[in-house]
């Protein structure tokens, strides 16, 4: 806790601080809320980075502070329609003008503005939410695609390309003592029928068929911010992974995370479907926004883009817990494993309803 107070104390923009609660449910960085005793803002978010993930946290933060600035001015320039506000996070700096802390024990710190009036869920409530998801994805989309993104630096190599979790799952299996659950045997088997499936977008890149663009690399539905009084979407947070890739990635992420009710922390991992009415309306929310920007092509590999993101997340989980849980933060030994079986069943059910997704896709195009 003292720790903590002093990491709160290099940032707090004014006042004292009252009060530094544990905050959200990230997998990789350690997140806390602080409140402060101030006549102004009342709260920030102080973040561990873990720099067993991000190596060279210091692009993470330059990679907020490029994407923030342009977002500002791209929002001065045109305003949000009526009824709309669209916030980004602010980078708070230290009395030095620093954008991180490092501590005497070497803990990588950082800190950014709370987003107020608003929440986040965990799985998305009704259509409507769905649809302001999408909105807010295509808002982001939308507001980034003019930034070149050899702006950006690569915070983490290798990201959401899946022959690369491919060949790591490959390595760690040759070198693991895998025991021989039932749970254990459905993953491997579900790997080696699938595997084929993982250079799809890697491979369409390199035809030039895909394009690099700024993404935000984890719009997951928790990572959405909704207006408490109007239950409108106003940000996006969680920039850590903002860096290059395609935009697949993020719309393959965010359907992966958002059509799958039971949310992707759930036990009940047999019954984990995908919904295609949620799906219906984030892509409608989404493209409504997004039409402008994407090309035939990158309506050709939507559907691929979804099964994909959904059975790379189960491959990430599933190595990580051969591996010994060394990458995601888990509560007990077994906990990616589990994680790995949600989203190698939600995989499973966007595979049994590929025509109806495919049918949704054609007819917004
Ligand atoms: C991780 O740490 P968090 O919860 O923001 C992961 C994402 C996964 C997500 C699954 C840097 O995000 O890629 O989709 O868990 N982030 C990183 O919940 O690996
Ligand atoms: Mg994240």
């Amino acid at each position: 806790m003292e720790n903590l107070v002093v990491a709160a104390d290099r940032f707090k923009p004014q006042g004292t601080v009252i009060d530094i609660q544990e905050y959200g449910n990230g997998n990789v960085n350690d997140t806390f809320l602080v409140t402060l005793d101030s006549q102004g803002e009342k709260h920030f978010i102080l973040q561990r980075i873990n720099t067993r993930v991000f190596c060279e946290p210091e692009l993470v933060t330059g990679n907020m502070r490029t994407l923030s600035e342009h977002v500002r001015t791209r929002l001065q320039r045109a305003p949000v329609s009526a009824g709309r506000r669209w916030e980004v996070p602010r980078v708070l700096l230290t009395p030095d003008g620093e954008d991180h802390w490092v501590d005497s024990s070497g803990s990588f710190w950082r800190a950014i503005s709370f987003i107020d009036a608003a929440q986040s869920f965990d799985t998305v409530k009704d259509i409507e939410h769905g649809s302001e998801v999408g909105h807010a994805l295509g808002m982001f989309h939308g507001l980034i695609s003019d930034l070149p993104s050899d702006t950006l630096a690569d915070t983490l190599a290798g990201f959401h390309i899946t022959p690369r979790y491919l060949r790591h799952y490959d390595e760690i299996v040759a070198q693991a003592h895998l025991g021989s659950s039932p749970e254990v045997n459905y993953c491997l088997e579900f790997v080696r029928e699938r595997r084929i499936w993982a250079h799809v977008l890697e491979d369409a890149k390199a035809q030039g068929r895909l394009r690099l663009r700024p993404i935000h690399g984890d719009p997951k539905v928790n990572n959405v911010m909704i207006d408490t009084a109007t239950g409108r979407a106003i940000s996006i947070v969680d920039l850590d992974t903002v860096k290059p890739g395609l935009v697949h990635y993020d719309i393959g992420d965010c359907l992966r995370s958002c059509c799958n009710p039971l949310g992707e922390e759930t036990e009940r991992w047999e019954t984990v479907r995908f919904e295609t009415d949620l799906c219906q309306a984030i892509l409608r929310g989404y493209l409504l926004l997004a039409r402008d920007f994407l090309t035939e092509n990158d309506y050709d590999y939507l559907y691929e883009a979804i099964r994909l993101i959904a059975f790379e997340l189960g491959l990430r989980f599933f190595t990580d817990y051969l591996e010994g849980n060394v990458y995601f933060k888990v509560r007990h030994r077994e906990h990616n494993l589990a994680r790995a079986l949600v989203q190698f069943k939600l995989t499973e059910s966007i595979g049994s309803r590929e025509a109806t997704i495919r049918a949704i896709i054609e007819d917004m195009r």
